[in-house]
């Protein structure tokens, strides 16, 4: 279409990609040799890069992804995997001109695996201060608790990442996983705590289950910000909330599409949260997964909603002003 040099051009920023999600299928395998990491020998999906691709194309709803998000991650073994998985990101991130990334990780998939917290983390942050270095992309990292995990073994990971979080080496917490049957509300002694400390705080909610959940996370959990978050419209007056409070959502089109939550991304209720001036930002959740980056993730809701130059810019100046970084660099932004 005709905007489509723009939406190219378009400085960007993004608020809700998980970095194990961007673990692309050819260093998926390379890990799992070089690791000596045994892959399911009963699923043909692992034999092969192309056989991989075929099955993410076929993701039949959230925890369809997750059995393969959570085996593909397995691989990461190292400092130096966790750094090359985000810097890789990081460098793909800035070809399609992302200056800023908040980016969520999952320490407990690591640490019960017996990957110790401290690799992750230290991986990772190499990785930022290589892309702001070579690129001069900053970034923020969020850590998730995996909400299909008791919420009692949650908060000790929560208690685990707090000194970083004190610190600012991680700037926000987030809950991630299964949704539906995971109410926000079971993880309110995390977020209690998080809030005492001035922990900026996000939830998945309203991805699968209805919105509800995005009420609670919102109500019981102190949540400024809501990932994913399709379903507000079912609430018409949180909806009104979120557009009055500057609750951002941060949606992932692709990959609602890709998990069956829409058929497609029409259907999503972007033009609802324009006219009703509910912020949002557009988002790539677990590229190496959902088939693009956050171009793609871009280029797809033009093609949906043909939305003009004006709503771009508008989008594009809340996910800045949104952002959890410090105001001088939104200023740069701006
Ligand atoms: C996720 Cl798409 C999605 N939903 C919930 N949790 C997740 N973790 C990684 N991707
Ligand atoms: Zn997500």
């Amino acid at each position: 279409g005709p905007l489509h040099d723009l939406l190219v051009d378009l400085p960007k920023v993004e608020h809700h990609m998980h970095l194990e999600g961007s673990l692309e299928p050819n260093l998926l395998l390379e890990l799992a040799k070089r690791n000596n990491i045994e892959l399911p020998k009963d699923d043909d999906a692992f034999s092969s890069v192309e056989s991989l691709l075929a099955r993410y194309s076929r993701f039949t709803s959230l925890d369809d992804f997750l059995h393969y998000y959570f085996i593909g991650m397995t691989t990461l073994i190292t400092e130096s995997d966790f750094e090359s998985l985000a810097y890789a990101y990081f460098q793909k991130a800035h070809s399609q001109r992302v200056v800023h990334a908040e980016v969520f990780f999952d320490p407990q998939a690591h640490t019960n695996r017996n990957v110790p917290y401290d690799t992750v983390l230290s991986g990772f942050k190499k990785a930022q201060a290589r892309a702001k270095t070579d690129f001069g992309m900053t970034s923020e990292l969020i850590v998730c608790l995996l909400r299909h995990i008791p919420p009692k073994d949650c908060h000790q990971a929560y208690l685990q990442a707090l000194p970083d979080l004190q610190s600012g080496k991680i700037s926000g917490l987030g809950l991630s996983s299964t949704e539906k049957g995971n109410h926000p509300s079971l993880f309110k002694e995390s977020y209690d705590d998080a809030k005492k400390h001035g922990i900026k705080l996000t939830a998945h909610a309203g991805e699968e289950a209805d919105v509800s959940y995005m009420a609670s996370a919102v109500d019981d959990l102190g949540c400024t910000r809501i990932d994913h978050g399709i379903k507000l419209p079912q609430d018409p007056e949180l909806l009104a909330r979120f557009a009055r409070d500057k609750i951002l959502v941060t949606m992932c089109p692709l990959s609602n599409v890709e998990l069956r939550c829409v058929k497609s991304i029409s259907e999503l209720p972007i033009r609802q949260y324009i006219d009703a001036r509910v912020p949002f930002s557009i988002n790539s959740d677990d590229p190496a997964y959902f088939g693009g980056y956050i171009q793609e993730n871009y280029c797809a809701v033009q093609k949906a909603f043909n939305l003009t130059v004006e709503e771009w810019a508008n989008i594009v100046t809340n996910s800045i002003t949104l952002s959890w970084c410090n105001e001088e660099r939104k200023d740069e932004m701006l």
